[in-house]
């Protein structure tokens, strides 16, 4: 795309009042959380067997990252395709064990994420991270919220272990490190007690967040889920039981886009969370059918979340991705949702936002409903080519030629 054709779609914005620079600059400084786990379809480097917790990858498409090494050359290859600065997610499981000494998930530490922090070093950007409640022999059906103590107490000791390993990163990487907490606890069938599991899973998480974490290098958030394989009729931390826990534990609740129910968007549920926490945290995803992480597509669920985090300032939001799909090239996943969150912002940013509250407030709905519809086939695509040139990326999909040209050196010595 020429300049010329940026200026005047730059013109066509500046009619409504738009500034698209304004927009290119807030856009830039919009991190988002990129997960590592698309990278080897959440199989981590503790040769646990089988992913577990009502999470599925399912695919054979080649090239999976086997080590380290292999998914941190990945990463740093997909970031380069990514305009913009961003940060990394990790999980638990991609805790590295040199010299072959591997320890239980209770008694990880920092100095098995070690090589994450020199990799975020390197690339300069921010760790977030994730404790790891599933894929693990003592994960059957229940962690926080098991029924034996003994199993508790084990996972209560990894989130506790957890907490430090986020404290590590945020205090070695100078920005606070997003550490999440999920847990796959659930019944397949109607249970007949429904109270004790999430007694258990409310008194299981006051003992880890017994241990006073250093809010200064550590940020908080928990996540609910609605249901998942074989986890169909109950889910010990369902939102209710997560939002409650959260405001009065001064957590932030995490949004997780595919564990609501199917037709059910995330977008109106922002503003009331942030009335009451500092901020709301998201995993990206997209929910089809029975499976809550498809790679995110430019949809209608992302754009309107995109436009509350815009309306809501995008500093008092955490946005992480979270899907996984074996079937595809998994470099070409991270980089188009990546790509994706960033188109979904940009569009936002590209809206006259005060003028269409001024036509909500002045209840003039007829031209708010004619703004809103006429605004969908505004020139966004030259903004975003401007942006991405900007950043020495191309704004088209040619960036798959390069994802392509790895795919052949690269993944024909993964086999
Ligand atoms: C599962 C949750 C959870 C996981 C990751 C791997 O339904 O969304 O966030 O996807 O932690
Ligand atoms: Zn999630």
């Amino acid at each position: 795309m020429s300049k010329a054709v940026y200026e005047a779609a730059k013109k066509q914005y500046a009619k409504l009042g738009v500034d698209t620079e304004k927009a290119i600059a807030a856009l830039k400084k919009i991190p988002i959380s990129m997960h590592c786990w698309q990278g080897d379809d959440v199989t981590g480097f503790e040769n646990a067997g089988a992913l577990t917790g009502g999470i599925q990858s399912t695919g054979n498409y080649p090239g999976k990252a086997r080590t380290p090494a292999e998914l941190m050359q990945d990463l740093a290859f997909s970031f380069k395709l990514i305009p913009g600065l961003h940060r990394l997610n990790l999980h638990a499981c991609y805790a590295i064990f040199e010299d072959g000494k591997k320890v239980d998930r209770d008694k990880i530490e920092p100095k098995h994420f070690k090589p994450w922090v020199e990799f975020a070093k390197k690339m300069k950007i921010g760790l977030d991270f994730n404790p790891t409640f599933f894929s693990h022999p003592l994960a059957d059906q229940l962690t926080l919220a098991s029924e034996d103590p003994k199993v508790r107490n084990f996972w209560i000791k990894h989130g506790i272990q957890c907490l430090k390993i986020a404290e590590y990163f945020g205090k070695e990487l100078g920005t606070p490190c997003g550490c999440n907490f999920w847990v796959p606890d659930g019944y397949k069938d109607d249970p007949s007690d429904r109270m004790g599991p999430r007694k258990r899973l409310k008194d299981s998480y006051d003992k880890i967040f017994k241990y006073k974490y250093n809010k200064k290098y550590v940020t908080v958030t928990v996540e609910s889920k609605l249901y998942g394989i074989g986890v169909e009729s109950y889910t010990v931390g369902s939102h209710e039981f997560y939002m409650n826990y959260a405001a009065k534990n001064n957590l932030l609740c995490l949004l997780d886009m595919g564990h609501f129910h199917p037709t059910e968007l995330i977008a109106d549920k922002i503003s009331s969370l942030l009335l009451f926490s500092d901020k709301v945290a998201f995993h990206v995803s997209r929910g089809v059918r029975w499976d809550s992480d498809h790679v995110i597509r430019l949809d209608d669920a992302v754009k309107a979340a995109a436009e509350e985090i815009v309306r809501n300032d995008p500093k008092n939001f955490i946005i992480a991705l979270d899907y996984f799909d074996g079937s595809i090239n998994r470099i070409a996943a991270m980089v188009l949702g990546m790509r994706n969150m960033q188109k979904a912002l940009l569009l936002a940013l590209l809206q006259p936002q005060a003028t269409l509250k001024g036509l909500q407030d002045a209840r003039q709905y007829t031209e708010q409903l004619v703004l809103q519809e006429e605004l969908k086939t505004y020139p966004m695509a030259a903004v975003w080519d401007e942006f991405c040139s900007r950043c020495g990326l191309p704004a088209d999909e040619s960036w798959m030629k390069d994802v392509l040209d790895y795919e052949k050196k690269e993944f024909a010595k993964r086999v």
